[in-house]
């Protein structure tokens, strides 16, 4: 069934089917062409400036690793990795992409966002409405915590969690006690931002995939607001392509300024630079 292949995620249809039937016939296309939704958007992006990138450096990649969530700490990856049967949340070595640590979550659970929030990191599924909580050393669990909806993509601002749900909101979690704080309702000017997945919070913005495309948009913390979107087309070479899933992991090194990206099933890591003059789209 080519949405499990492609996704992994069939009640997908269902939802877009229920909640956005405008942009059926866009999602649907690049999901039958193949990988990485190449020259599809879900929308027509707003006024918000459009950006290129330029790629500063790849990195290996563990080309097993259905990633949901990707984080830069203290010179290591943590990925969190999707699939029943096939979730994990690991510890990898940038420069040769070999997984130092690893634990499998139960085959109950579908692997989805994490983030490191101090010494602890945060695991979130999909479905199940479940997420844990692990030293961030041993990988030792915790504690688990619930919530009211979907887990997508998981980041911080040192504050509160910020959690995506495959809509245009984002919850905002105390990460004490894991209560609802409140939402972020996510628009451009042209209306809300469906389908945020996998985030990450850089310098006052939270960036975020747009499932099933190629493109991060960055969202002001603050208002919601969608200040810029970043067209990632073109990544992965064409013989990198066979087999490889939608683009999602979003990784942010504070102190040396680098952005990292990676996509599900895919060889490579790519640390990456906005490039050229913003385009206005009128
Ligand atoms: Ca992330």
């Amino acid at each position: 069934m080519i949405f499990d292949r492609i996704t992994g995620k069939q009640d997908m249809l269902k939802w877009i089917t229920g909640r956005w039937p405008t942009v059926l016939c866009l999602c649907l296309t690049p999901l039958v062409l193949g990988a990485q939704g190449q020259g599809m958007e879900p929308r027509i992006p707003g006024r918000a400036d459009l950006h290129h990138y330029r790629v500063v450096r790849s990195y290996p990649h563990d080309r097993g690793a259905f990633t949901q969530g990707l984080v830069y700490d203290d010179g290591f990856f943590y990925e969190g990795t999707g699939l029943h049967g096939r979730s994990t949340l690991r510890k990898v070595d940038p420069a040769s992409g070999r997984v130092l640590k690893e634990i499998g979550l139960s085959p109950s659970y579908f692997g989805e966002g994490v983030t490191v929030f101090g010494d602890r990191i945060f695991q979130i599924t999909w479905q199940s409405r479940v997420g844990f909580v692990y030293d961030k050393s041993s990988f030792s669990l915790l504690r688990k915590f619930s919530y009211a909806h979907e887990g997508w993509g998981i980041t911080h601002d040192g504050k509160r969690l910020i959690m995506s749900d495959g809509t245009s909101v984002l919850h905002l979690l105390d990460p004490k006690d894991l209560h609802e704080m409140g939402t972020l309702r996510v628009r451009d000017d042209r209306g809300p931002v469906e389908g945020l997945n996998e985030l990450e919070y850089v310098r006052g913005a939270i960036y975020a995939n747009v499932w099933p495309t190629d493109t991060i948009v960055v969202i002001d913390s603050r208002t919601g607001r969608v200040t810029a979107w970043i067209d990632l087309k073109g990544l992965l070479a064409k013989e990198d392509l066979p087999g490889v899933d939608v683009l999602n992991g979003i990784a942010y090194d504070a102190e040396g300024d680098r952005l990292f990206v990676t996509g599900k099933f895919w060889p490579k890591l790519f640390e990456i630079k906005w490039i050229g003059q913003p385009v206005r789209r009128d």
